[in-house]
């Protein structure tokens, strides 16, 4: 076959900016391809939901690549293994109720189930504000393409609109940080505003992460660190099972609502 530069090309700017105006109007958003935002794009997939997940980065992962201080190893807990054993990811058993699984395989195989379950993931691309109507509910997101962000380009960017946003975007909250910026102290925490993470102390942090898996502002869920850092829990390092389970828990949260 005789290659045509000029078809490739085409071929590439099509197939994604028909994707790209499929997904202008979708079910759920995830901001963050960390695990716990993988995870709940894999179970929202699955569920039929329309997601789609935005990465500011090239790769997809987050903190989970580099394990602990770049040990490629990530350590998760015995409720939590059956996560892995869902997506099919490989562990062994470390002492009693550890389970230490490779960081690289277990990133891939999130994203590579993630995918074909039907979650699509959109990298290089950073949200930088929401949309709100009148009833002052979180209503879409605004994006913009990382490389305008990095460069401090005076860009506009452009707006997706969605029933649910889900902020994955580990220790600083991102999507909550701009909502507090907009509405001031109204977030369905203690003091309205965001707590913030308290020192690392895995036992509590991972315990807590559950009961901060939550909406956070109507229409804005949150899961993984960002949970912990809005709700004022402890951070826990490179043990992850509260991250996968966070991810599964504002799944079942939201496909409950949006059933
Ligand atoms: O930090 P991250 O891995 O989030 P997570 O799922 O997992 C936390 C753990 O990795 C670790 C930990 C485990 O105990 O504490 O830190 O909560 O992934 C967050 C992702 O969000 C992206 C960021 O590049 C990263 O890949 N991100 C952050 N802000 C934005 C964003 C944004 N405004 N737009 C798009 N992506």
């Amino acid at each position: 076959m005789e290659l045509d530069d000029v078809k490739i090309s085409r071929a590439i700017i099509e197939s994604f900016m028909e994707d790209f105006i499929d997904y202008t109007d979708i079910d759920v958003a995830i901001v963050g391809g960390g695990p716990s935002g993988l995870v709940a794009g894999y179970y929202l997939a699955k569920a039929d939901f329309k997601v789609a997940l935005f990465e500011r980065k090239l790769s997809i992962g987050g903190g989970m690549w580099g394990g602990g201080m770049m040990f490629n190893k990530i350590v998760v807990q015995e409720e939590s293994k059956r996560i892995l054993d869902e997506f099919g990811i490989g562990s062994q058993k470390y002492d009693d109720d550890y389970y230490v699984a490779d960081s690289v395989e277990c990133v891939s195989t999130l994203c590579s189930k993630a995918t074909q379950a039907g979650l699509k993931i959109f990298n290089l691309i950073s949200i930088e504000d929401v949309m709100m109507k009148e009833s002052k509910d979180v209503a879409g997101l605004v994006l913009n393409w990382s490389a305008v962000e990095m460069g401090r380009l005076h860009v506009d960017p452009l707006t997706i609109r969605t029933k649910a946003v889900i902020d994955a975007t580990g220790h600083d909250c991102e999507v909550v940080k701009v909502v507090e910026k907009k509405v001031g102290p109204k977030l369905n925490t203690e003091t309205g505003t965001i707590m913030g993470e308290k020192p690392m102390w895995a036992e509590v942090g991972e315990k807590a992460l559950m009961d901060n898996t939550k909406e956070a502002y109507p229409g804005l869920y949150v899961t993984g660190m960002a949970a912990n850092a809005v709700y004022g829990s402890p951070r826990m390092g490179p043990i992850f099972g509260g991250m996968l389970l966070s991810g599964e828990r504002i799944a079942e949260i939201l496909i409950e609502k949006l059933k």
